[in-house]
């Protein structure tokens, strides 16, 4: 363990890097030099770290020498180009794309969940699918006490997750219908502002979207089980922050909600809010800018024998993604 890294973010003008380079500051990480990457198009901006104004520089292969930790958020087809430049620089990479996440030698980390597997790294680390992160965070205490078998989950998924355009598109479209303008549909495929779009991603042969078949194939790989059967939808809905999720799990050993309530109450990572009586379950609009992942509305699925229902909510941007890398980069430097 050294005292300092040289850490760089890549894609730091993103609604992600930008979480990032908070989150590292907020967490006090021992950061000795911050180097922020971005594409040409943002090249000479300047975003705070610790009071100061970092430069952003242009991402090109050359721009690892000298770096210990690389957070990559800058999309899949970057990482394919670049990620592999930075290891060979001698850096390990946390990267926040689907691109090596079902990778055999690549570990895919929740540290909460499976943060032994960061051992095995040979330089590139993946950060799961936000969607995923917050299920598998509350799912994993249940399955180690119960075993689920099988996973039913619907998302409501905010538009931060699809990055600034998307916040700005919800923005523009909500003051234009007020405003009896005409809206502008750009970035999704139907105006977000006062709808749900039950498409996140692209779709694929089986009628399933991306986005739902990363849920299906990440959620099997972090919990080490492939013997789990996971279903999902995935939305886009009016939100700004944090993502929601219908999750419905069947056992193979009978488990009360009373008992799935008290687990999670004294799991790492996890906030119980649960009092509908008082009308307290967890909330996008809470969740926003907090760490934990929120869950709620706990209670037996009648319709079956051994089954549980749940609302899982947590903020995207922050164990969805940013929080998260940082904080496979805290276990990393541990090791190192
Ligand atoms: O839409 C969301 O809420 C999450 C989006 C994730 C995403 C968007 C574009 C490309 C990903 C991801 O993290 O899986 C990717 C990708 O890396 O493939």
């Amino acid at each position: 363990m050294k005292d300092k890294y040289t850490v760089v973010v890549v894609g730091a003008t993103g609604a992600v890097g930008n979480e990032m380079v908070s989150i590292l500051e907020e967490r006090n990480f021992p950061v000795g030099e911050l180097r922020l990457l971005a594409s040409e198009m943002s090249e000479g901006k300047f975003i705070g770290f610790k009071g100061k104004n970092v430069k952003v520089n242009r991402l090109t292969k050359d721009s690892f020498k000298g770096i210990d930790i690389a957070l990559f958020s800058a999309g899949a087809s970057r990482s394919l180009e670049f990620a592999p430049e930075a290891v060979k620089a001698g850096a390990v990479v946390v990267d926040n794309s689907s691109a090596f996440r079902m990778e055999a030698d690549v570990p895919l980390v929740v540290p909460e969940v499976n943060g032994h597997a960061i051992k095995k790294h040979k330089g590139i680390i993946a950060n799961p699918n936000c969607s995923t992160i917050q299920m598998v965070v509350a799912l994993k205490p249940i399955h180690d006490a119960a075993q689920i078998k099988r996973i039913v989950v619907s998302t409501y998924q905010a538009v931060s997750g699809t990055g600034k355009k998307a916040i700005h598109e919800l923005e523009q479209q909500t003051r234009d219908l007020f405003s009896l303008k005409e809206l502008t549909v750009s970035v999704y495929p139907h105006q977000i502002a006062f709808n749900c779009i039950p498409q996140i991603d692209v779709f694929l042969d089986n009628g399933y979207t991306k986005e739902e078949m990363k849920m299906v194939n990440e959620t099997r790989k972090i919990m080490e089980d492939d013997s789990i059967r996971v279903t999902a939808t995935t939305v886009r809905v009016p939100v700004f922050s944090s993502h929601s999720e219908s999750v419905n799990i069947e056992t193979d050993k009978k488990i009360t909600a009373g008992e799935v309530r008290r687990l999670l109450s004294k799991s790492p990572g996890v906030e119980v809010v649960d009092d509908p009586k008082n009308s307290l379950y967890p909330l996008a609009v809470h969740s926003a800018g907090r760490d934990e992942v929120f869950v709620g509305r706990i209670r037996e699925d009648e319709s079956i024998d051994k089954g549980i229902n749940m609302w899982i909510v947590s903020d995207n941007l922050r164990k969805g993604a940013a929080l998260n890398a940082v904080q496979i980069a805290e276990v990393l430097i541990k090791k190192v």
